[in-house]
Protein backbone atom coordinates (compact mmCIF):
# COMPACT_ATOMS: atom_id res chain seq x y z
CA UNK A 1 0.00 0.00 0.00
CA UNK A 2 1.15 3.85 -0.93
CA UNK A 3 1.03 6.49 1.18
CA UNK A 4 -1.07 8.71 -0.68
CA UNK A 5 -2.00 11.44 2.30
CA UNK A 6 0.05 13.70 4.62
CA UNK A 7 -0.11 10.93 7.89
CA UNK A 8 -0.81 13.96 10.03
CA UNK A 9 -3.94 15.47 10.31
CA UNK A 10 -2.53 18.69 11.44
CA UNK A 11 -0.78 18.87 7.94
CA UNK A 12 -3.71 19.11 6.29
CA UNK A 13 -5.24 21.72 8.72
CA UNK A 14 -2.32 24.63 8.25
CA UNK A 15 -5.21 26.83 6.41
CA UNK A 16 -6.91 26.92 9.79
CA UNK A 17 -3.92 28.39 11.72
CA UNK A 18 -4.86 31.73 13.50
CA UNK A 19 -2.37 34.36 14.20
CA UNK A 20 -0.20 33.77 17.46
CA UNK A 21 1.14 36.03 19.88
CA UNK A 22 3.65 33.64 21.71
CA UNK A 23 5.12 36.66 23.94
CA UNK A 24 1.12 36.93 24.96
CA UNK A 25 1.31 32.96 25.10
CA UNK A 26 4.53 32.89 27.78
CA UNK A 27 2.95 35.19 30.04
CA UNK A 28 0.73 32.42 30.80
CA UNK A 29 3.36 30.24 31.99
CA UNK A 30 4.55 31.27 35.37
CA UNK A 31 7.23 28.31 35.40
CA UNK A 32 8.71 30.13 32.56
CA UNK A 33 9.82 33.39 34.54
CA UNK A 34 12.78 32.39 36.54
CA UNK A 35 16.74 32.17 35.86
CA UNK A 36 18.38 28.79 36.58
CA UNK A 37 21.97 29.05 37.22
CA UNK A 38 21.67 32.84 36.52
CA UNK A 39 20.38 32.75 33.40
CA UNK A 40 16.63 33.05 31.75
CA UNK A 41 15.31 29.51 31.51
CA UNK A 42 15.00 28.01 27.95
CA UNK A 43 12.64 24.90 28.81
CA UNK A 44 13.09 22.40 25.56
CA UNK A 45 11.96 19.69 27.31
CA UNK A 46 8.25 19.30 26.63
CA UNK A 47 8.23 16.05 25.24
CA UNK A 48 8.91 14.60 28.45
CA UNK A 49 6.52 16.87 29.88
CA UNK A 50 5.36 20.01 29.37
CA UNK A 51 4.73 23.22 31.98
CA UNK A 52 1.26 24.40 33.10
CA UNK A 53 -0.56 27.58 32.01
CA UNK A 54 -1.68 29.91 35.14
CA UNK A 55 -5.15 28.83 34.10
CA UNK A 56 -4.89 25.26 34.53
CA UNK A 57 -3.04 25.89 37.50
CA UNK A 58 -5.23 27.84 39.11
CA UNK A 59 -8.11 25.61 37.88
CA UNK A 60 -6.84 23.08 40.15
CA UNK A 61 -6.19 25.19 43.21
CA UNK A 62 -9.77 26.42 42.66
CA UNK A 63 -11.32 23.50 42.36
CA UNK A 64 -9.34 22.20 45.58
CA UNK A 65 -10.54 25.62 47.44
CA UNK A 66 -14.41 25.31 46.39
CA UNK A 67 -15.81 22.18 44.74
CA UNK A 68 -13.55 18.77 45.50
CA UNK A 69 -15.29 16.29 47.06
CA UNK A 70 -15.65 11.98 45.74
CA UNK A 71 -17.33 11.43 42.63
CA UNK A 72 -20.06 9.23 41.72
CA UNK A 73 -20.74 8.81 45.70
CA UNK A 74 -22.51 11.81 47.62
CA UNK A 75 -25.61 13.63 47.18
CA UNK A 76 -24.62 16.62 49.07
CA UNK A 77 -23.49 19.63 46.77
CA UNK A 78 -20.27 19.22 47.35
CA UNK A 79 -20.31 15.85 45.43
CA UNK A 80 -23.05 16.91 42.57
CA UNK A 81 -20.56 19.85 41.54
CA UNK A 82 -17.05 17.66 41.38
CA UNK A 83 -18.80 15.01 39.78
CA UNK A 84 -20.53 17.38 37.58
CA UNK A 85 -16.85 18.85 36.62
CA UNK A 86 -15.40 15.34 36.41
CA UNK A 87 -18.10 13.75 34.02
CA UNK A 88 -17.95 17.64 31.96
CA UNK A 89 -14.42 17.02 30.96
CA UNK A 90 -15.05 13.86 29.74
CA UNK A 91 -17.42 14.94 27.53
CA UNK A 92 -14.94 17.78 26.57
CA UNK A 93 -12.26 14.92 25.50
CA UNK A 94 -15.17 13.33 23.61
CA UNK A 95 -15.43 16.46 21.58
CA UNK A 96 -11.34 17.54 21.96
CA UNK A 97 -10.55 13.88 19.73
CA UNK A 98 -13.97 13.33 18.10
CA UNK A 99 -15.23 9.94 19.78
CA UNK A 100 -18.81 9.41 19.19
CA UNK A 101 -19.84 8.21 22.53
CA UNK A 102 -18.42 9.43 26.23
CA UNK A 103 -18.48 5.72 26.82
CA UNK A 104 -15.52 5.48 24.76
CA UNK A 105 -13.14 7.73 27.12
CA UNK A 106 -11.34 6.23 29.76
CA UNK A 107 -9.28 8.30 32.48
CA UNK A 108 -6.29 6.52 33.68
CA UNK A 109 -3.02 7.38 34.84
CA UNK A 110 -1.19 8.41 31.44
CA UNK A 111 -0.68 6.78 28.24
CA UNK A 112 1.46 4.24 30.01
CA UNK A 113 -1.80 3.00 31.63
CA UNK A 114 -3.90 2.89 28.91
CA UNK A 115 -1.21 0.12 27.12
CA UNK A 116 -1.22 -1.75 30.18
CA UNK A 117 -5.16 -1.84 30.43
CA UNK A 118 -5.78 -2.70 26.80
CA UNK A 119 -2.98 -5.48 27.02
CA UNK A 120 -4.17 -7.18 30.25
CA UNK A 121 -8.03 -6.73 29.35
CA UNK A 122 -8.42 -7.36 25.89
CA UNK A 123 -4.89 -8.84 25.13
CA UNK A 124 -5.20 -11.41 27.45
CA UNK A 125 -8.73 -12.64 26.30
CA UNK A 126 -7.73 -12.48 22.49
CA UNK A 127 -4.27 -13.55 22.43
CA UNK A 128 -3.02 -17.16 22.99
CA UNK A 129 -0.30 -19.25 21.65
CA UNK A 130 1.49 -19.09 18.67
CA UNK A 131 -0.28 -15.73 18.03
CA UNK A 132 1.37 -12.38 16.85
CA UNK A 133 1.40 -8.98 17.97
CA UNK A 134 3.02 -6.21 16.00
CA UNK A 135 4.42 -3.41 16.96
CA UNK A 136 7.50 -1.10 15.32
CA UNK A 137 10.82 -0.48 15.83
CA UNK A 138 10.02 2.93 17.22
CA UNK A 139 8.13 2.18 20.15
CA UNK A 140 8.71 3.75 24.08
CA UNK A 141 9.18 1.17 26.32
CA UNK A 142 5.60 1.60 27.41
CA UNK A 143 4.62 0.74 24.22
CA UNK A 144 7.00 -2.47 24.28
CA UNK A 145 7.12 -3.84 27.53
CA UNK A 146 3.66 -4.42 28.00
CA UNK A 147 3.25 -6.66 25.12
CA UNK A 148 6.30 -8.58 26.05
CA UNK A 149 4.77 -9.45 29.27
CA UNK A 150 1.01 -10.61 27.73
CA UNK A 151 3.67 -12.73 24.79
CA UNK A 152 5.30 -14.14 28.03
CA UNK A 153 2.12 -14.74 29.54
CA UNK A 154 0.01 -15.95 26.26
CA UNK A 155 2.59 -17.97 24.59
CA UNK A 156 2.44 -15.40 21.77
CA UNK A 157 5.14 -13.70 19.39
CA UNK A 158 5.67 -10.42 19.24
CA UNK A 159 7.08 -9.27 15.68
CA UNK A 160 8.44 -5.64 15.24
CA UNK A 161 8.03 -3.45 11.98
CA UNK A 162 11.60 -1.85 11.03
CA UNK A 163 12.80 1.89 10.61
CA UNK A 164 14.81 3.38 8.23
CA UNK A 165 17.91 5.16 8.98
CA UNK A 166 15.87 8.58 8.55
CA UNK A 167 13.65 7.47 11.49
CA UNK A 168 10.83 6.41 9.20
CA UNK A 169 8.57 3.38 9.27
CA UNK A 170 8.94 0.75 6.31
CA UNK A 171 5.63 0.31 5.36
CA UNK A 172 6.22 -2.13 2.85
CA UNK A 173 7.74 -4.80 5.62
CA UNK A 174 5.18 -3.69 8.27
CA UNK A 175 2.40 -5.08 5.92
CA UNK A 176 4.33 -8.25 5.32
CA UNK A 177 4.13 -8.62 8.98
CA UNK A 178 0.54 -8.61 9.00
CA UNK A 179 -0.69 -12.23 8.37
CA UNK A 180 -3.20 -14.68 9.90
CA UNK A 181 -1.88 -15.02 13.13
CA UNK A 182 -1.71 -10.89 14.25
CA UNK A 183 -3.70 -10.13 16.61
CA UNK A 184 -3.35 -6.79 17.26
CA UNK A 185 -1.22 -3.68 16.25
CA UNK A 186 0.40 -1.20 18.38
CA UNK A 187 2.36 1.82 16.76
CA UNK A 188 3.04 5.00 18.06
CA UNK A 189 1.47 8.49 16.31
CA UNK A 190 4.58 10.08 17.10
CA UNK A 191 7.70 9.29 17.95
CA UNK A 192 9.13 10.45 21.20
CA UNK A 193 12.99 10.02 20.60
CA UNK A 194 13.16 10.68 16.95
CA UNK A 195 9.76 13.22 16.21
CA UNK A 196 8.83 11.03 13.45
CA UNK A 197 4.70 11.16 12.29
CA UNK A 198 3.79 7.83 11.54
CA UNK A 199 0.65 7.41 8.70
CA UNK A 200 -1.44 5.56 11.20
CA UNK A 201 -4.25 5.74 8.97
CA UNK A 202 -2.53 3.88 6.26
CA UNK A 203 -1.54 1.47 8.40
CA UNK A 204 -4.61 0.96 10.84
CA UNK A 205 -6.21 0.58 6.78
CA UNK A 206 -3.78 -2.11 6.55
CA UNK A 207 -4.41 -3.70 9.64
CA UNK A 208 -8.50 -3.68 9.22
CA UNK A 209 -8.08 -5.42 5.82
CA UNK A 210 -7.56 -8.59 8.26
CA UNK A 211 -9.68 -7.59 10.83
CA UNK A 212 -7.01 -6.69 13.57
CA UNK A 213 -7.69 -3.89 15.90
CA UNK A 214 -4.96 -1.01 16.29
CA UNK A 215 -3.97 0.47 19.41
CA UNK A 216 -2.04 4.19 18.86
CA UNK A 217 0.00 5.28 21.66
CA UNK A 218 -1.13 9.37 20.84
CA UNK A 219 1.52 10.63 23.53
CA UNK A 220 3.68 13.11 21.34
CA UNK A 221 0.80 13.04 19.01
CA UNK A 222 -1.83 15.42 20.49
CA UNK A 223 -0.08 18.11 22.07
CA UNK A 224 0.91 18.94 18.36
CA UNK A 225 -2.02 17.88 16.31
CA UNK A 226 -5.80 17.55 16.10
CA UNK A 227 -6.51 13.95 16.53
CA UNK A 228 -10.12 12.45 15.28
CA UNK A 229 -10.19 9.16 16.39
CA UNK A 230 -13.09 8.59 14.13
CA UNK A 231 -10.89 9.42 10.86
CA UNK A 232 -8.75 7.37 12.17
CA UNK A 233 -10.65 4.72 12.44
CA UNK A 234 -8.39 3.74 15.45
CA UNK A 235 -9.11 0.83 17.78
CA UNK A 236 -7.68 2.23 20.60
CA UNK A 237 -5.79 5.44 21.06
CA UNK A 238 -4.23 6.49 24.20
CA UNK A 239 -2.62 9.83 25.64
CA UNK A 240 -1.24 11.47 28.90
CA UNK A 241 -2.41 14.92 30.43
CA UNK A 242 1.11 16.23 31.71
CA UNK A 243 2.50 16.51 27.79
CA UNK A 244 -1.02 18.54 26.86
CA UNK A 245 -0.28 21.58 29.38
CA UNK A 246 -2.18 19.43 31.69
CA UNK A 247 -1.67 17.65 35.38
CA UNK A 248 0.59 14.58 35.58
CA UNK A 249 -0.87 11.43 36.91
CA UNK A 250 -3.72 11.91 34.42
CA UNK A 251 -4.60 10.97 30.67
CA UNK A 252 -7.15 9.18 28.62
CA UNK A 253 -7.52 5.51 27.47
CA UNK A 254 -10.07 5.99 23.95
CA UNK A 255 -11.15 2.58 22.94
CA UNK A 256 -14.14 1.58 20.39
CA UNK A 257 -17.42 1.39 22.34
CA UNK A 258 -18.04 -2.61 20.80
CA UNK A 259 -14.78 -3.75 21.89
CA UNK A 260 -14.73 -2.02 25.21
CA UNK A 261 -17.83 -3.68 26.31
CA UNK A 262 -16.77 -6.84 25.54
CA UNK A 263 -13.57 -6.89 27.78
CA UNK A 264 -13.38 -7.69 31.34
CA UNK A 265 -12.02 -5.05 33.62
CA UNK A 266 -8.75 -4.04 33.93
CA UNK A 267 -8.92 -3.68 38.42
CA UNK A 268 -11.38 -4.34 40.71
CA UNK A 269 -12.68 -1.91 43.22
CA UNK A 270 -15.37 0.63 43.81
CA UNK A 271 -17.23 2.21 41.30
CA UNK A 272 -16.34 -0.29 38.47
CA UNK A 273 -19.64 -2.09 39.90
CA UNK A 274 -22.94 -2.60 39.81
CA UNK A 275 -23.91 -4.81 42.52
CA UNK A 276 -21.34 -7.46 44.58
CA UNK A 277 -21.75 -10.25 46.75
CA UNK A 278 -19.44 -12.43 47.71
CA UNK A 279 -21.48 -14.99 45.21
CA UNK A 280 -21.65 -12.89 41.89
CA UNK A 281 -20.72 -9.23 40.79
CA UNK A 282 -22.02 -7.36 37.98
CA UNK A 283 -19.46 -4.81 36.88
CA UNK A 284 -20.83 -1.36 35.91
CA UNK A 285 -21.68 0.23 32.38
CA UNK A 286 -19.02 2.18 30.37
CA UNK A 287 -16.63 3.89 30.98
CA UNK A 288 -17.25 3.46 34.48
CA UNK A 289 -15.89 -0.26 34.33
CA UNK A 290 -12.82 0.63 34.01
CA UNK A 291 -12.16 3.42 36.25
CA UNK A 292 -11.79 1.40 39.66
CA UNK A 293 -11.22 3.20 42.92
CA UNK A 294 -11.56 7.21 43.44
CA UNK A 295 -9.46 8.97 40.65
CA UNK A 296 -7.51 11.46 40.24
CA UNK A 297 -10.14 13.96 40.12
CA UNK A 298 -8.66 17.51 40.77
CA UNK A 299 -6.33 15.93 37.29
CA UNK A 300 -9.51 15.56 35.49
CA UNK A 301 -10.49 19.14 36.26
CA UNK A 302 -6.85 20.13 35.50
CA UNK A 303 -6.83 18.13 31.99
CA UNK A 304 -10.43 20.03 30.98
CA UNK A 305 -8.98 23.24 31.66
CA UNK A 306 -5.61 22.70 29.26
CA UNK A 307 -7.95 21.41 26.41
CA UNK A 308 -9.53 24.50 26.71
CA UNK A 309 -6.64 26.37 26.85
CA UNK A 310 -5.47 24.56 23.94
CA UNK A 311 -8.98 25.13 22.04
CA UNK A 312 -8.63 28.82 22.75
CA UNK A 313 -5.32 29.47 20.89
CA UNK A 314 -6.20 26.44 18.27
CA UNK A 315 -4.09 23.44 18.10
CA UNK A 316 -4.17 24.25 13.93
CA UNK A 317 -2.03 27.43 15.37
CA UNK A 318 -0.02 25.42 17.88
CA UNK A 319 0.99 23.00 15.32
CA UNK A 320 1.98 26.10 12.76
CA UNK A 321 4.12 27.81 15.09
CA UNK A 322 5.59 24.55 16.75
CA UNK A 323 6.63 23.88 12.68
CA UNK A 324 8.00 26.94 11.81
CA UNK A 325 10.18 26.82 14.91
CA UNK A 326 10.99 23.09 14.18
CA UNK A 327 12.26 24.20 10.65
CA UNK A 328 14.45 26.98 12.51
CA UNK A 329 15.89 24.70 14.54
CA UNK A 330 17.18 22.21 11.99
CA UNK A 331 18.36 24.63 9.78
CA UNK A 332 20.10 26.53 13.01
CA UNK A 333 21.27 23.11 14.23
CA UNK A 334 22.74 21.49 10.66
CA UNK A 335 25.13 24.69 10.19
CA UNK A 336 27.13 23.03 13.40
CA UNK A 337 29.35 21.24 11.48
CA UNK A 338 30.16 17.94 14.78
CA UNK A 339 26.51 17.46 14.84
CA UNK A 340 24.55 14.73 13.95
CA UNK A 341 20.46 15.26 13.79
CA UNK A 342 18.88 11.65 14.65
CA UNK A 343 15.50 11.43 12.48
CA UNK A 344 15.38 13.26 9.62
CA UNK A 345 11.32 11.75 9.07
CA UNK A 346 9.34 14.07 6.11
CA UNK A 347 7.05 14.31 8.72
CA UNK A 348 8.10 15.69 11.92
CA UNK A 349 6.92 17.76 15.39
CA UNK A 350 9.08 19.45 17.29
CA UNK A 351 12.03 17.08 18.12
CA UNK A 352 15.44 17.60 17.94
CA UNK A 353 17.40 14.53 18.78
CA UNK A 354 21.25 15.18 18.04
CA UNK A 355 24.52 13.62 18.79
CA UNK A 356 27.81 15.91 18.77
CA UNK A 357 31.29 13.75 17.70
CA UNK A 358 33.09 15.50 20.80
CA UNK A 359 30.90 15.34 23.56
CA UNK A 360 28.75 12.39 25.27
CA UNK A 361 25.02 13.09 25.64
CA UNK A 362 25.17 13.52 29.61
CA UNK A 363 27.56 16.83 28.87
CA UNK A 364 25.75 17.81 26.44
CA UNK A 365 22.90 18.07 28.88
CA UNK A 366 25.26 19.06 31.91
CA UNK A 367 26.54 21.98 30.38
CA UNK A 368 23.15 23.26 28.44
CA UNK A 369 21.64 23.53 32.37
CA UNK A 370 24.62 26.11 33.22
CA UNK A 371 23.22 28.05 30.88
CA UNK A 372 19.56 27.68 31.88
CA UNK A 373 19.05 25.18 28.60
CA UNK A 374 16.61 22.26 30.08
CA UNK A 375 16.69 19.38 27.55
CA UNK A 376 16.68 15.54 28.01
CA UNK A 377 19.62 13.41 27.86
CA UNK A 378 19.68 9.69 27.40
CA UNK A 379 17.95 6.72 25.01
CA UNK A 380 14.37 8.74 25.76
CA UNK A 381 12.90 4.88 27.34
CA UNK A 382 13.32 4.09 23.89
CA UNK A 383 16.44 2.20 23.82
CA UNK A 384 15.41 -0.09 20.70
CA UNK A 385 15.43 2.92 18.48
CA UNK A 386 18.98 4.42 19.77
CA UNK A 387 20.10 0.59 18.98
CA UNK A 388 18.94 1.26 15.28
CA UNK A 389 21.54 4.14 15.36
CA UNK A 390 24.48 2.30 16.89
CA UNK A 391 23.88 5.04 20.00
CA UNK A 392 23.23 4.60 23.18
CA UNK A 393 21.89 7.90 23.99
CA UNK A 394 20.82 11.58 22.33
CA UNK A 395 20.54 14.94 23.30
CA UNK A 396 17.00 15.57 22.48
CA UNK A 397 15.38 19.35 22.62
CA UNK A 398 11.55 19.48 22.23
CA UNK A 399 9.25 22.21 21.87
CA UNK A 400 6.31 23.45 22.88
CA UNK A 401 3.96 26.21 21.81
CA UNK A 402 5.97 28.54 24.44
CA UNK A 403 9.26 28.16 22.29
CA UNK A 404 10.73 30.97 20.08
CA UNK A 405 13.59 31.20 17.92
CA UNK A 406 15.49 32.76 20.53
CA UNK A 407 14.95 29.52 22.80
CA UNK A 408 16.67 28.12 19.12
CA UNK A 409 19.38 30.47 18.98
CA UNK A 410 20.21 30.05 22.84
CA UNK A 411 20.52 26.32 22.28
CA UNK A 412 22.49 26.57 19.29
CA UNK A 413 24.76 29.05 21.66
CA UNK A 414 24.97 26.44 24.18
CA UNK A 415 25.74 23.84 21.55
CA UNK A 416 28.76 26.00 20.87
CA UNK A 417 30.00 26.20 24.23
CA UNK A 418 30.12 22.84 24.40
CA UNK A 419 32.12 21.71 21.69
CA UNK A 420 34.64 24.67 22.64
CA UNK A 421 34.66 22.59 26.32
CA UNK A 422 35.66 19.46 24.42
CA UNK A 423 38.00 20.99 21.44
N1 LIG B 1 7.71 9.96 27.00
C1 LIG B 1 9.68 11.37 27.00
O1 LIG B 1 10.54 12.07 27.56
P1 LIG B 1 3.50 8.43 30.39
O2 LIG B 1 4.79 8.33 31.14
O3 LIG B 1 2.59 7.28 30.66
O4 LIG B 1 2.86 9.76 30.52
O5 LIG B 1 3.91 8.36 28.83
C2 LIG B 1 4.65 7.30 28.35
C3 LIG B 1 4.97 7.51 26.90
C4 LIG B 1 4.39 6.67 25.98
N2 LIG B 1 4.58 6.84 24.66
C5 LIG B 1 5.35 7.83 24.19
C6 LIG B 1 5.51 7.99 22.71
C7 LIG B 1 5.98 8.70 25.08
O6 LIG B 1 6.76 9.68 24.61
C8 LIG B 1 5.81 8.53 26.47
C9 LIG B 1 6.52 9.41 27.46
C10 LIG B 1 8.48 10.91 27.78
O7 LIG B 1 9.77 11.08 25.83
C11 LIG B 1 8.86 10.40 29.13
S1 LIG B 1 9.73 8.88 29.08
Amino acid sequence: MSVTRDPFLVCDRQSEAKLFDVSRAREEFPILKQEIHGKPLVYLDSAASAPKPKCVIDTISRFYAEDYSNIHRGVYELSQRSTRAYEDVRAKIRRFINASSEREIIFVRGTTEGINLVAQSYGRAHVGRGDEILITEMEHHSNIVPWQILCEESGARLRVAPMDDRGELELVKLEKLLGPSTRLVEVTHVSNALGTVNPVREIIEMAHQGNVPVLVDGAQAVPHSRIDVQDLDCDFYCFSGHKLYGPSGVGVLYGKEELLENMRPYQGGGDMISSVTFEKTTYNRLPYKFEAGTPNIAGVVGLGAAVDYLEEIGIETVARHENDLLAYGTERLSEISTLRLVGQASCKVGVLSFVLDTAHPHDIGTILDQEGIAIRTGHHCAQPVMDHFGLSATARASLGLFNTTKDIDSLAGGIQKVIEVFR
